[in-house]
């Protein structure tokens, strides 16, 4: 068990870490900034539901009055997703935090980094932050992509939000050394759609072989990320071309009204949901119930060899 002063951890994630059980890592940012009230709060619980099914004990991870709680109470996932003052926290966030006594919903790289801290392996997030399509005017690239290459963890996915510049996301990963593959399809996903024109650098079909790669990881080097990009089931996915101008659209209002830096995914997503009448809301709780269920696969996988 894990004594650092700053850790707090729900009850069931605290026996499960005694008895060595499985544990998924689950993020709040996506339920404080990503959704909106009450679909945010349901999916929350739904995504818990999901890798209790498979036995496994989710733990939500969030920062409470300036501690970080591994696995929130009920109580708490209420609170998260209903006060609009939760701030977003990344990983750099972390300590200012904690001093300051804050709430914060944390993202990839904030859960990441809690985790890790908690000894929890395994991730499910909907898509990850990564290089905007605006890169080389704003240099605005997600802090995900460093926490996911400085953390011995899988991180399961649906690929980067297709509001994202995917190939350029894909090459910042291969430069940082990711290990990166698609489950069970050749290309990497594009969040609402399954394929984004761009192959995966590997296919990989079973949960036995992901967890071989990342045992021999984890045996070769101390820090070494791996995401597992699982493509969203076909019956839920939007086609590319339908949603790409919604994306234009919204990339475009963005730029209008200025908003740049941690607004700029909040305010994207709202946007494309406005636009596809709620498509891309019921999708994206698809997605992350899909990559809930096959996080808590790895895990438990991970936790019998
Ligand atoms: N995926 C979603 N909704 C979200 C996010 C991801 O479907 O709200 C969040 C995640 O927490 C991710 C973060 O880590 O957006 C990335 O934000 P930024 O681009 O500011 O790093
Ligand atoms: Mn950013």
């Amino acid at each position: 068990m894990n004594l650092n002063p700053h850790l707090e951890f729900g009850p069931a994630v605290h026996m499960a870490l005694v008895e060595k059980k499985p544990i998924v890592a689950l993020e709040t940012s996506i339920i404080s900034q990503g959704m909106p009230y009450p679909y945010n709060h349901e999916t929350a619980l739904l995504l818990e539901e999901t890798i209790r099914q498979q036995d496994c004990t989710p733990a939500t991870i969030g920062i409470v009055e300036g501690k970080i709680k591994v696995g929130l109470s009920p109580d708490e996932l209420n609170y998260f997703s209903t006060d609009g003052d939760v701030k977003k926290i990344n990983n750099r966030d972390i300590p200012v935090a904690l001093e300051r006594g804050w709430n914060g919903a944390t993202t990839v790289s904030g859960t990441l980094a809690c985790a890790r801290l908690a000894s929890i392996e395994v991730l499910a997030t909907g898509g990850i932050g990564g290089i905007h399509r605006e890169f080389s005017e704003t240099h605005d690239m997600s802090a995900d992509l460093h926490q996911i290459a400085n953390t011995t963890a899988i991180t399961v996915c649906s690929g980067a939000k297709a509001i994202l510049d995917i190939p350029k996301t894909l090459e910042m990963l291969e430069t940082l050394g990711v290990i990166v593959g698609t489950y069970q399809n050749e290309e990497f996903p594009a969040f609402w759609s399954r394929n984004s024109g761009y192959q995966s650098p590997l296919r990989l079909d079973t949960v036995e072989e992901i967890s071989a790669i990342f045992r021999t990881s984890r045996q070769l080097f101390s820090e070494q990320g791996f995401l597992v990009a699982n493509p969203i089931p076909v019956e839920f996915e939007i086609p590319r071309n339908i949603i790409e101008p919604f994306i234009k659209a919204s990339l475009a209002k963005a730029r209008a009204q200025n908003i740049k830096g941690k607004e700029l995914t909040p305010y994207l997503l709202n946007s494309l949901n406005e636009l596809s009448l709620g498509q891309c809301l019921k999708s994206n709780i698809e997605l992350i119930k899909n990559n809930a269920n096959l996080a808590a696969q790895i895990a438990k996988k991970l936790s019998s060899i």
